[in-house]
């Protein structure tokens, strides 16, 4: 069969990388072409993102598939939710966008709130109003630079940004718009209640388009360029969570998920398969028993790579965790939940591929350990995400707790000295090197998401029997093994690269190669994923 390819840009907040995703009608294979840092801007007046070089970074990855010397069809980009960069009347970037970390945003914030008060802003978008939100930046850019409204045509959303110097077409793609208080609740449409109370002029919005829309051709210019024939410009869901959603293998690991709200397709009945949420038991697709003999015990559940590709007949909708830079623990919906119950947890509604909703809790997330490595790299040590994991593992149980979404964790920093701090603050034994301190962060991430899959399940009134836990979290096994402690359920996790898993499945549905109801069959097939199961409750 013939092997179609399309290139996959995800865009994290600390790095990027170019995915070339093959198909061959059966399984998906990606392979990490070119993988960059995302490196933020400090300058005058605060801190920005490099758009130019990051644009730079994609084209490159571009020249690097295209050598290979096969056919391309397809290239999507998702990033991070909530920036955007501002285009003047001849479509340039008239500065490098603000990065949500940025600290102008504290100055608006009681004049934010006499204009649109919290939960209305919730009630009218589904999103929680968080200082980072689109509306609200966008909002304090007007009021610090008027000049704005004469000087921008648009603004639009980063991989909107990028899909335009791609394709030369402007549009705003759902997912990523409706991470930023913007979209009118489980809409298509902007709110324009947000925005008259905003004064953000209807105009800066390019049309609106659904996750999954081709664009068109890769600019003729840049085909030239990179000799790399006439691929096409694909908007998936470009928010990188929203990606990473459409991979989670629901189907592959619990019969009754959360991807039942997408329709029944994405889902294949456990056929003959004995398995139950009560026990935990896993059937192999061999008819191996489960359970007995499999590694990992309560106190210390373990991954079982045999009983990956199987599918138990849990009862119940599966969350999942998308763990980056930040952790978004969720569920599928098939409305967003604008309850006070909702609101008062914190929680944020955001759009899915294909309609439906994401009901979420942002958690502050690896950003910590992101941090920590940059301070201790920065002093001379040469430590990789892995040296970490394995030094906080040999650490042992921590005895503190930091509230990881505590506000002197949000900005770039000297961030184990601020973990310190905390625990001094409230009186809790202070950790000593990398390891106890890795430690420290890693338990209280898993603690954050035993909170909120409680909240989700007590919100949602559904009960939740496992956890997809997928992105670049998947791969620490401590981290995997903390959440099913503290959850309390079942951890599925992989893949590892799930934005960019998304991102191909959806490309190649938009362009007619893939059956997007197929897609737990070709995820099973494609990704090997990791069980930890948790201590019988
Ligand atoms: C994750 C993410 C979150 C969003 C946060 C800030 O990468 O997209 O979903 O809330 O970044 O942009």
């Amino acid at each position: 069969p013939s092997v179609k390819r399309v290139l996959a840009v995800d865009l994290g907040a600390s790095s990027g990388r170019v995915m070339l995703a093959c198909y061959d009608g059966f399984k998906l294979e990606l392979r990490e072409i070119h993988r960059f840092d995302n490196v933020p801007i400090e300058s005058v007046g605060g801190l920005y993102w490099d758009a130019d070089g990051l644009f730079a970074e994609i084209v490159a990855g571009i020249r690097l598939a295209a050598a290979e010397g096969h056919p391309i069809l397809g290239i999507g980009v998702d990033t991070w939710g909530v920036d955007y960069g501002w285009i003047g009347p001849g479509g340039e970037l008239l500065r490098p966008p603000h990065h949500y970390r940025d600290a102008r945003m504290a100055r608006h914030a009681a004049k934010l709130v006499r204009r649109l008060p919290p939960r209305e802003q919730f009630e009218l978008t589904g999103n929680q109003p968080n200082a980072i939100n689109t509306a609200y930046q966008l909002f304090a850019d007007l009021e610090q630079e008027p000049q704005l409204r004469e000087l921008a045509a648009h603004f639009l959303m980063m991989p909107d940004l990028f899909h335009y110097r791609l394709s030369g077409v402007m549009a705003a793609e759902r997912s990523i718009l409706s991470t930023g208080g913007l979209l009118a609740a489980g809409g298509s449409e902007p709110s324009a209640e947000v925005l008259a109370r905003l004064g953000i002029p209807a105009a800066l919005l390019a049309p609106v388009v659904p996750a999954g829309t081709v664009l068109g051709e890769l600019r003729p210019d840049l085909q030239a360029q990179l000799c790399c024939g006439p691929l096409r410009v694909v908007a998936g869901a470009s928010h990188d969570t929203a990606s990473a959603v459409a991979a989670v293998p629901y189907g592959c690991g619990d019969a009754a998920a959360g991807g039942a709200d997408r329709g029944a397709a994405g889902l294949s009945p456990a056929a003959g398969m004995t398995g139950t949420a009560e026990n935990g038991a896993i059937d192999s697709a061999a008819g191996l028993s489960p359970a007995a003999g499999m590694a990992g015990s309560p106190q210390n559940p373990a991954p079982d790579s045999a009983a990956a590709q199987t599918q138990p007949a849990s009862r119940g909708a599966a969350a999942f965790i998308s763990c980056g830079t930040w952790s978004i623990a969720g569920i599928e919906t098939p409305q967003p939940v604008l309850s006070d119950a909702a609101y008062e947890c914190g929680l944020t509604n955001e759009a899915c591929y294909g309609g439906g909703s994401r009901l979420l809790k942002n958690i502050t997330g690896l950003w910590l350990l992101q941090e920590c490595r940059r301070h201790w790299n920065a002093g001379g040590e040469a430590l990789s995400h892995g040296d970490l994991a394995a030094l906080a593992e040999a650490a042992g149980p921590a005895d503190s707790r930091i509230d990881p979404d505590d506000p002197r964790f949000a900005a770039p920093g000297d961030m184990p000295e601020r973990v310190r701090q905390f625990c001094r603050d409230t009186g809790q034994p202070v950790p000593g090197d990398h390891g106890e301190l890795a430690r420290v962060v890693l338990e209280s991430l898993a603690d954050a998401y035993g909170r909120a899959i409680d909240e989700l399940e007590s919100i949602s009134g559904r009960r939740i029997a496992a956890v997809h836990l997928v992105g670049g979290g998947s791969r620490n096994r401590l981290l995997c093994r903390l959440t099913a402690e503290r959850t309390g359920r079942e951890v599925i996790a992989g893949p590892v690269e799930a934005s960019a898993a998304g991102s191909a499945l959806i490309q190649l549905a938009a362009l007619g190669e893939l059956d997007f109801g197929r897609r737990a069959e070709i995820l099973g097939r494609s990704f090997a994923l990791e069980r930890y199961r948790p201590a019988a409750r």
